[in-house]
């Protein structure tokens, strides 16, 4: 899939569950948290970070789930483990690619290739917007926490991994 492809697609989900928000595209990277905060001169907070988790039963079956991750933190893993009752692992890139549709550094959290069950940081509601990426490590949107939750339809949990020390 293409650039313009995978923002396309991106818009197109997001005009489907109603929300009229503009797809920002950037010269330089958005690939990262980080990058994405300075191209949109936001606090890294502000950021959804999409993450793709393999959650594996006690039959050894595999299920894709994505996370919406603060810029700000990291999912912390066993959190996720327990609230799930199974095993849970970062996804390699090829299974974010096929789950997803979309290439690390770009995945929406809309407009997947699969339907995926969505958590979501509950620390991002205490922002007034959210940018997310559009499929693209060059482009992102903005949205409000509310929105967010209504696209994904998401469940709001606290994921974020403590900071120790
Ligand atoms: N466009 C930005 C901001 S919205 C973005 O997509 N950020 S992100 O954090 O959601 O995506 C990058 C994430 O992909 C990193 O946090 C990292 O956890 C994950 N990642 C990077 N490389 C790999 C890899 N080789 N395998 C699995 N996950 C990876």
């Amino acid at each position: 899939m293409g650039a313009q492809e995978a923002t396309a697609r991106v818009r197109t989900a997001l005009q489907a569950a109603g929300l009229e928000s503009e797809i920002l595209e950037f010269p330089e990277s958005t690939r990262t948290a980080e990058e994405a905060a300075r191209a949109v001169q936001a606090d890294v907070g502000q950021i959804g970070k999409s993450l793709v988790f393999v959650v594996i039963d006690d039959r050894g079956r595999e299920a894709p789930l994505l996370a919406i991750v603060s810029g700000r933190n990291r999912a912390d893993v066993a959190k996720l483990s327990r609230r799930l009752g199974a095993d849970v692992r970062r996804a390699p890139a090829e299974v974010v690619r096929a789950a997803t549709g979309f290439a690390i550094g770009g995945v929406p959290p809309v407009g997947h290739a699969t339907q995926l069950p969505v958590l979501i940081d509950e620390d991002l509601a205490r922002y007034p917007a959210l940018y997310l990426a559009a499929g693209t490590p060059h482009a992102v949107f903005r949205c409000t926490f509310e929105d967010l939750v209504r696209v994904t339809g998401g469940e709001v949990v606290n994921i974020r991994e403590e900071a120790t020390g």
